[in-house]
Formats: C-alpha cells, structure tokens, sequence
C-alpha cells in the first residue's frame, strides 16, 4: 500500500509535470531560435492557424508568419531586460479577405534560455484598461484598511476575485505545516455546495506540481474536457532535451489532475499561488462548471490583486504574532526576575505570578531537577514523570522537544493523555528538564472526501497510474491522542527560558562554591 508522503510522480511512468510536452488546444506555442527568430519547434495546431503544413513550418522564421511592422516591435522587444515590456504583443492574423483575427502573444525564457510564444486568442470584451484595474485594486485595498482580523481579510480576496473574474466558485485554500490544506474563505454561486472549511490531503496537489507553482503564479484550465495538442519535434534541437514549460501558459495540466476536476465537476480553472517568505502559502483556486477564458490582462490583474491583499493579509498575521510574542517576552523577563530574587531558581518559576505555565499557555508543567520533581497544574504522576525523563534521556538529543500526540511516540502516555498528550520540553543538562504538558483535544476533521481512499492505484499495461477519488463527499474524522499544537513563538520562548536558567543555575553554583571556602 503507498503511503500519502511516499507519492512520488516521477516514479511513475509519465513524465515529470514541466516537460509534459504537450499545450492545452486554446492556443498555439512557437519554440524561436534567437535571434533570427527561426522556428524550432511548435504545437501540432500550428499548421491550421497559420495555414501552412507541418514540414514547412520548420524552414520558416517568424517574419515569414507575421507582418513585417510587428516582426520590427518585436525585435526591439526582445532586447529590453525584462519581456514583461513587451508582453503582451497583440498579434494580427489576417483571414480571408478583410478579416483578421487577434492574439495575445506572450515571450518567456525557460530555464535553458530557450525562447518561446505562446499564442492566445485576445477575446476583446475582457479586456480591463489599466485605470479600471486600478480603481478596482484601490477599492479592494479601502475595504481591507477597515477590516481588522485575517478571517474577513480573506472573505474580502475571494469576493473581490470572483467580483472581477465571474467564476462559479473562488476559494482561498492555505497549506497546513503537515502538508494537508483547507478551504479558508469561498465565495459561490448559491446552488453548489460549499467546501468552506473542508481539509483536503497533501496528495491532492503533490510536491512537484507545489515546486512548480511557486515559480509560475497563474494557471489556467479554460476547458478541462479539451484534447491536448503535442509539441513537435519532441527533443529541442539545442538542448537535445524536451522543452521545459515550467513557465508556460498553454502547458497541458497533467492527466491526473484533469480527472480529479472532472470528478468535482469542473469544467475550467484559474489557479494564483500566494507566495510568503518564498514558500507557497496557499492557493486561490476559482472553479467555473463550464468552460471559461480568461485574458492575459484579467489573468495579471488577479495576480496583482492577490499579491496586493495577500501581502496585507501576511501583514495582519504577522501582527498577531507579534502581540502573543511581546506578551511571552514580557512573561519571560518576569521569570528570569523571580528566579534571580530566590535562592532556588525553581521557587522562582512557580511561586508567583505569572508562572511557569504562563511561558507556552501550557496547562501543567514539570521540573526535574538534581532527582527532585516540581509539578505544577495538571501533570501525570510524580512516578509516570519521572519514566517520561527516562525516556526523553534515552531518545531525544536536541535542544527542545515537543509533539502534538506523545502517545503515539511514547505509549505509555496513553494513560494520562488527558493531561499530557502534548509534551514540549528542554533539557537543561543531561539529566534535568524542564517539561509543559497539554491535555488531549479530540477534534473533529471534515475532509472533501475520505483521506484515507484520496486515490487509487491502477495497473494498466504494464504501467502505474494514480486515479483520483471519485467523491469529494464530507468525511468526517475524530482526532484522538492529540493536544493543541505548539506554536513557533511558545517554542522560541522555551529556548530562551532554557538559556536563562542555564546562566543562573551555573551563577547559584559558583555562589555556593565561594561560600564553601
Ligand atoms: C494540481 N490540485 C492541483 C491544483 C489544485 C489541486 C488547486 C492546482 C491546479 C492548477 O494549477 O490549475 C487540488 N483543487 C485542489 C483541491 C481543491 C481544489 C485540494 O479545488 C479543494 C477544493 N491529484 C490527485 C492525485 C494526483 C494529483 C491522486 O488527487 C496524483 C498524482 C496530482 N494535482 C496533481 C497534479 C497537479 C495537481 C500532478 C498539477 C497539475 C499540473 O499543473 O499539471
């Protein structure tokens, strides 16, 4: 049976998600050798766009596609620092007699510095002009600058995405520290049903397609039920390697991901990463039933708008952090103060307020000092502590220790998980520890459909596939044995109170020792 961390796509038969080597059919990609501009290679729906047969497409350059004016712009484009000048170019095909059809060429670099046009018709009545993209990001930002906590900040992201795009459904999805994420916010038509506060399993959006969207910010799928079209040649003439579309628009979504939509009942997407500290903070994924087009200009205006609230909506995080940690300081200092007035530092860290207790918002905490126990609130046992130390001796090397679900590291915590399923402790020196205790918290977990079945494996000849699940139906799952979790600031404050009482204990010694003599 595969284990939901071990899921690994390139241990499959099917090529790593970048170089697929295959566009989604809305639009047509040019592979150009610069700086003649000489094709080296093109999607398969090249020839019926252009009207010229495939194996003349490879003896051709650009200009002899483009009218000359454009071929100059171009030109001149492709020479500026950053091809977000030139992007995008509008493209002119003439058909029949008068009539011209219009794209949006886009140019990127891969990263072997190969340069490639994606093509993509440019669909006039979407086109937002720059001041109503403005007044709308302006007019987000008022509404943000009244909203005080992350929860309505995150409302107001998926209101204004949906506001500006017309998806059926926009959802704000965050990343778990375990991998797994949820539905934060979600704004929808009324008549689907809602996944706001639904987890969904890491396995649902595995770490390659996670590596890729944190270098491309936006993807579109404007119609999951579309063929793919190849690109041709396979091999790129100068890299004798496929082409690498991490950048791309028009890539082809890998086929897995195309059937779990279809298995939700979508038929097109828009995805923008929201990026924090370089790390994919989360997604906002927009879901239509039916096949939707977004244009180059709405697609950056989304991106925009969510790197503009996203940023803010970090802003707000961080604040909240910053308060629980000034507090934890204020906290420690008085720790540190009691015990340098009593004689034993440890009278210092329960006697008074604040106490012990007070430095993690732990409910009960331990002491083992020179083979004495000091509990505090709500511990196990003297004995069962005193086993606990033994333990930790025997397995934990670091600094600082802590878990979430001790009895599932240490079974003997069963018996007292009601006071201590979760365990954070230091050691002060190899057979002293300080230790907070957290109660067991028995939680309910609603999952978009059962984790434990979030896809099959299928042979089929001779080849391994991942099949998403079929139902996306609320599943709903007890978490046992489990405590709050240990945030990083309560963490951080442990270290810190460790330092300290390292500093006193070795002052209280050398004091004792003068007194000796
Ligand atoms: C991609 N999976 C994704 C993406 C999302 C999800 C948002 C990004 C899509 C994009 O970039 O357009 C998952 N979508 C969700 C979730 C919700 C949602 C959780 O709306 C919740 C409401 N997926 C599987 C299995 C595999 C898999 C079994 O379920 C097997 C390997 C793969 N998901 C998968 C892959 C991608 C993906 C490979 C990347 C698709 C691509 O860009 O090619």
């Amino acid at each position: 049976e595969l284990e939901l961390q071990n899921i690994n796509l390139t241990s499959l038969k099917e090529p790593p998600i970048h170089v697929i080597g295959q566009i989604q059919p809305y639009g047509v990609l040019l592979v150009l050798e610069e700086p003649e501009l000489k094709i080296l290679q093109f999607s398969s729906n090249t020839s019926s766009v252009f009207g010229i047969a495939p194996e003349e497409l490879l003896q051709k350059k650009l200009e002899d596609l483009l009218d000359p004016f454009q071929i100059e712009r171009i030109k001149a484009g492709l020479l500026e620092e950053s091809l977000d000048f030139i992007n995008p170019v509008k493209i002119w095909l003439r058909r029949k007699g008068d009539d011209y059809v219009v794209f949006d060429g886009v140019f990127h670099r891969n990263a072997d510095n190969i340069l490639i046009l994606e093509l993509e018709p440019a669909i006039s009545q979407e086109n937002i002009p720059f001041l109503s993209i403005y007044h709308l990001a302006r007019a987000s930002i008022n509404r943000l600058e009244e909203t005080g906590n992350t929860r309505d900040l995150c409302q107001i992201i998926v209101q204004e995405v949906r506001k500006v795009t017309g998806f059926d459904r926009v959802m704000l999805y965050k990343f778990d520290d375990d991998g797994h994420g949820s539905v934060l916010a979600e704004e929808k038509l009324e008549s689907m049903e809602s996944y706001l506060g639904l987890h969904y399993p890491e396995s649902d959006i595995p770490k390659p397609a996670r590596k890729l969207f944190s270098s491309n910010w936006i993807r579109i799928i404007p119609d999951t039920h579309s063929q793919p079209v190849a690109i041709f040649p396979a091999v790129n003439p100068l890299t004798q390697r496929p082409l690498d579309l991490t950048n791309s628009i028009l890539r082809s979504p890998y086929s897995c991901h195309m059937e779990y939509l279809h298995n939700m009942g979508v038929g097109s997407s828009l995805t923008i990463s929201l990026i924090k500290e370089g790390k994919l903070w989360g997604l906002i994924a927009c879901h239509h039933q039916t096949p939707k087009y977004v244009s180059y200009e709405l697609r950056k205006a989304c991106e925009f708008l969510g790197r503009v609230i996203f940023s803010e909506l970090s802003a707000r995080e961080e604040t909240e952090d910053y308060d629980y940690r000034m507090q934890l300081t204020y906290v420690q200092s008085a720790l540190v103060e009691y015990m340098s007035q009593e004689e034993n530092f440890i009278d210092g860290l329960v006697k008074h307020q604040p106490n012990l207790l007070d430095l993690t918002s732990a409910q009960g905490a331990a002491i083992c000092f020179g083979g004495n126990y000091t509990l505090i609130g709500q511990t196990p046992s003297e004995e069962e502590v005193n086993l606990l130390v033994q333990w930790l001796k025997s397995t934990v090397d670091e600094e600082v220790f802590y878990t979430d679900s001790l009895p599932q590291l240490y079974p003997d915590a069963h018996n007292f998980k009601n006071v201590a399923s979760g365990l954070l402790a230091i050691p002060i020196s190899k057979r002293n520890y300080v230790m907070w205790f957290r109660p067991e918290v028995i939680q309910t977990v609603n999952w978009g459909g059962d984790p434990n079945k979030a896809f099959e494996v299928k042979q089929s000849n001779g080849s391994t596939r991942l099949c998403p699940r079929k139902s996306f139906e609320l599943w709903k799952e007890t978490v046992r044995l489990t405590s709050l979790p240990w945030r990083y600031v309560e963490i951080k404050a442990a270290l810190e109170l460790r330092k300290a009482i390292v500093n006193i204990v070795l002052r209280q010694a050398d004091e004792l020792a003068q007194l000796a003599h």
